[in-house]
């Protein structure tokens, strides 16, 4: 336990009432030790990893987010309080990673996604690589309207002969059942992804490249935000870290310049918080960086936001 952690617990001893022991309470989110009652948020994290195509290590993302979260101030500007600003944000058991084979796994993601949902806690899943969106969107107790931070589309039929590949995440999310597709950040995609972004209604995707235009891009971005204001019905939001420009997430599978800023982010999770029926998040292709932590602490940054968001909105 380090000072910083267990001066944490002490100075919010009114809302984390008892921390159980050393054990329980490292690797938990924000440092914030398990308490009794029902979760607002729960932390849930899956080290999901067997297609990654290019760079690896998001097994071990959810830990070294968790890891890092213990670094993130708890006064949140939204709240102008300090989480969990008497709330419960808890932190799961991760998924076991149990199943010899891609659809074993899936299918025991699905199995998990649907224990955490029933818990009734909003849940903030930590991937793992971005395969775990089908699974998640397969789990929801309601249909939903997929909001998605990415670089990639993710809408390819299938990647090196398997559909089920990271790359195809969107596609299969759409497939298992989802009202609409509102993605944005995208930069790389091939000619099949953008002819399915521009043949099927239900996918509405802001190109980096406008919304990030220096000629016209603030303008492109309002239509974004106006756009996912007026989503009806519940929404789940899936930020794919590598959405954000590579600067920011140097560690993730597949870094791409010209992302979004880190503000761009939370400008999406505040206005759809504020606007919309958020059922569940995830926050996913998180990869322990190692010569400095700024990959994982940008991945527990925004997972705080969405947890603050979602307290919020409680009151
Ligand atoms: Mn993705």
């Amino acid at each position: 336990m380090s000072i910083t952690q267990q001066s944490r617990w002490v100075e919010h001893g009114e809302h984390v009432r008892k921390v159980v022991n050393d054990y329980i309470a490292e690797g938990r989110f924000l440092g914030l030790a398990k308490v009794d009652g029902p979760a607002d948020v729960t932390i849930a994290p899956i080290p999901y990893e067997l297609t990654t195509s290019y760079g690896q290590g998001t097994a071990d993302g959810p830990a070294a987010c968790i890891k890092a979260s213990a670094q993130v101030e708890l006064y949140d500007d939204l709240l102008g309080d300090e989480l969990p600003a008497n709330g419960i944000i808890d932190t799961a058991n991760p998924w076991n990673g149990e199943g010899d084979n891609l659809h074993s796994q899936l299918n025991g993601i699905t199995k998990y996604a649907a224990r955490i949902y029933a818990t009734g806690g909003f849940p903030i899943f930590l991937g793992g690589e971005h395969g775990i969106l089908p699974p998640i969107i397969r789990a929801s107790p309601q249909k939903v309207t997929i909001v998605q931070i990415d670089a990639h589309a993710d809408l390819r039929s299938s990647l090196d002969g398997e559909p089920y590949s990271h790359a195809c995440a969107a596609a299969r999310a759409m497939d298992e059942g989802a009202i609409a597709l509102y993605q944005v950040g995208i930069r790389a995609y091939c000619k099949e992804e953008l002819e399915r972004i521009e043949s099927d209604d239900r996918i509405n995707t802001w190109f980096a490249r406008e919304v990030m235009s220096p000629c016209g891009g603030e303008e492109k971005w309002r239509t974004w935000i106006a756009a996912i204001s007026s989503i009806q019905g519940p929404v789940h939001l899936t930020i794919d870290l590598d959405g954000l420009d590579g600067s920011l997430v140097p560690a993730t599978g597949t870094p791409v310049p010209g992302g979004l800023s880190f503000w761009h982010a939370i400008e999406t999770i505040d206005t759809l918080f504020s606007n919309c029926d958020v059922i569940s998040a995830d926050v996913n292709e998180i990869v322990a960086q190692q010569d400095s932590p700024l990959t994982q602490f940008t991945a527990a940054m925004l997972a705080t936001r969405i947890a603050a968001a979602r307290i919020h909105t409680l009151r």
